[in-house]
């Protein structure tokens, strides 16, 4: 059997109806690990007082130290930038009136590469209701998921996201000495904050790898209920129908504050048909850094969602995930749009500060890998954007940032205070213009196998179990192709950012090593992919 046969075979295996889906899930993709675990929940922490904070204070504290310009975007484009509607009103009405806060609507998406955006430079994927947010709003182009200290990423990243937290902060607890896999509640986080400033929170989202203690501090939480069998689906219909129901049943006398986690475009990839027959499968390119088989063992290629794909990955194959991955974000589109829509016709558009972006992105044949635990752009870079009131219009910024900067610049953006002792930042001194970013790093980091340090155009990985170094010249080479590390000119340079990758572990609380006294072979067990064990079990669903 070659491999495009042992790749069809793996893939096209007839799930049986009467199957667990779990079971089904093992029967598709040759896998043996229940996808979800058993949800815990804990009971819910007393909430936080909402409706102590006086909405006028943040009016009353900003317009005496208004600078010319900041007075003439307020009273000019009849918004202040991190003060919504209501500041302008300060000479006019009396101070009894109470200005509106903005809702907040973040919409979270599952593996979602930055690069499936069509606004965004990708004219072969059809996402026409995010293109419009795109185009009204603010991209930021370098924003990362920090890492994972788990093959399922996606915990570690939804974790960071609602503590604002480097997941080196969870501390350790088990007797392993391995790190927490979840932010606790007894430190600041996003659901909290929001509750203080005023906010009716609401919280539906993935069920599996996600942060399980912070969701309850959401005034409403839910999760995602599974579809139970490999029929096509409609990606995201139940949560944006449920959230479109919610706004229309609820009271309205406080803004909204939704937190919507997706879990697609996830594997299982099975859009419904008419979101795969958008595509002509052969007119969609492979990524521009395809290759066969990774060039060297990154010590995680034997993961789960490396096995959702026969080794190597042949380009039909690699045709056919992406045919489906771009269906369901389609599909997703297709149903964001319609929450959307309904916002506006709640009348509420206008005043609703809309977020875009992604846990993670994923590879599907980048570097001939299919999966995120990888420190490459296309696996940490995540689609981020912004619309709504106080946010410029069809902008990008190519600042630094983290998907963790989001709940300190949702924080500032509402006139609520950031907590201290957090790692992201608050990226609203960026969006009002004041700066043109906040950091001049990006680091990187996954379980103790893989870092990366990213400076200007220069990105360095370093595999510290086989004492590994790729260097890459992000402005000449994006899709990282080209390994400049063994140039001999690039010595000092390779020198410099292992040093930088050093500053920033101890910036991040990163204690572990970069280099191995006793390092592994760099060389890819190619027996291991030709004969894959079918017992193989992954312990964790990615
Ligand atoms: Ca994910």
């Amino acid at each position: 059997m070659n491999n495009e046969q042992s790749a069809t075979n793996v893939t096209q295996n007839k799930p049986n109806q009467t199957q667990s889906r779990d079971t089904q899930y093992a029967t598709r993709y040759t896998l043996h690990a229940p996808r979800y675990t058993k949800q815990i929940h804990p009971p819910a922490p007393p909430r936080v007082s909402s409706l102590e904070l006086d909405t006028n204070a943040h009016c009353r504290i900003i317009v005496p130290n208004m600078n010319r310009r900041d007075f003439l975007k307020c009273v000019g484009a009849g918004a202040v930038l991190g003060v919504p509607a209501g500041c302008m009103k300060t000479g006019t009405q009396t101070s009894a009136a109470k200005p509106k806060k903005p809702n907040v609507l973040f919409i979270l998406t599952d593996d979602q590469r930055e690069d499936t955006i069509g606004a965004l430079g990708n004219p072969h994927i059809k996402t026409p209701n995010l293109d419009k947010l795109v185009r009204s709003g603010l991209t930021f182009t370098n924003a990362y998921c920090m890492g994972g200290n788990a093959g399922a990423v996606c915990r570690p990243s939804r974790n960071m996201l609602l503590s604002g937290r480097a997941y080196f902060r969870f501390g350790t607890n088990r007797a392993d000495g391995n790190q927490k896999l979840y932010a606790g509640p007894d430190m600041p986080n996003f659901p909290d904050s929001m509750n203080h400033a005023g906010y009716e929170t609401y919280h539906h989202g993935k069920q599996g790898n996600t942060e399980r203690l912070l969701h309850p501090r959401f005034e409403h939480t839910k999760y995602a209920v599974h579809h139970n069998t490999f029929d096509a689906v409609q990606p995201g219909k139940i949560i944006c129908d449920d959230a479109i129901a919610f706004l229309k049943a609820r009271a309205n006398t406080r803004p909204f504050f939704m937190y919507l986690a997706f879990s697609e475009p996830h594997d299982p990839r099975n859009p419904a048909p008419e979101f795969l027959a958008q595509y002509q499968r052969e007119d969609i390119p492979l990524p521009q850094n395809y290759l066969p088989l990774h060039p060297f063992d990154n010590s995680e290629l034997k993961i789960r969602d490396e096995q959702l794909e026969a080794w190597p990955r042949t380009k039909d194959a690699i045709r056919r995930h992406i045919h489906e991955y771009y269906g369901m974000i389609t599909g997703l589109d297709h149903h964001i749009g319609r929450l959307i829509q309904a916002i506006k016709e709640l009348g509420e558009y206008d005043n609703t500060i809309i977020i875009f972006s992604s846990d993670q992105g994923i590879a599907i044949g980048s570097h001939g890998l299919m999966g995120k635990q990888n420190l490459y752009e296309h696996s940490m870079g995540v689609p981020l954007f912004l619309a709504g009131p106080g946010i410029p219009k069809g902008k990008t910024s190519d600042a630094f940032v983290y998907l963790l900067d989001v709940f300190p610049t949702v924080c500032e953006l509402v006139g609520e205070q950031v907590p201290p002792g957090l790692d992201g930042k608050s990226l609203a001194p960026v969006i009002r213009g004041r700066t043109d970013g906040v950091r001049d790093t990006i680091f990187l980091a996954y379980r103790n196998f893989q870092r990366a340090v990213r400076r200007g155009r220069w990105k360095l990985l370093r595999y510290p179990l086989i004492n590994k170094t790729q260097l890459f010249d992000l402005q000449n080479d994006p899709y990282e192709t080209k390994d400049l590390a063994n140039d001999p000119a690039n010595a000092e340079k390779v020198k410099e950012l292992m040093a930088l990758m050093a500053e920033q572990q101890k910036l991040f609380g990163d204690t572990d090593p970069l280099t191995s006294e006793n390092p592994g072979p760099a060389e890819i067990d190619l027996g291991f992919f030709k004969n894959p064990p079918p017992e193989k079990k992954t312990k964790k669903q990615p």
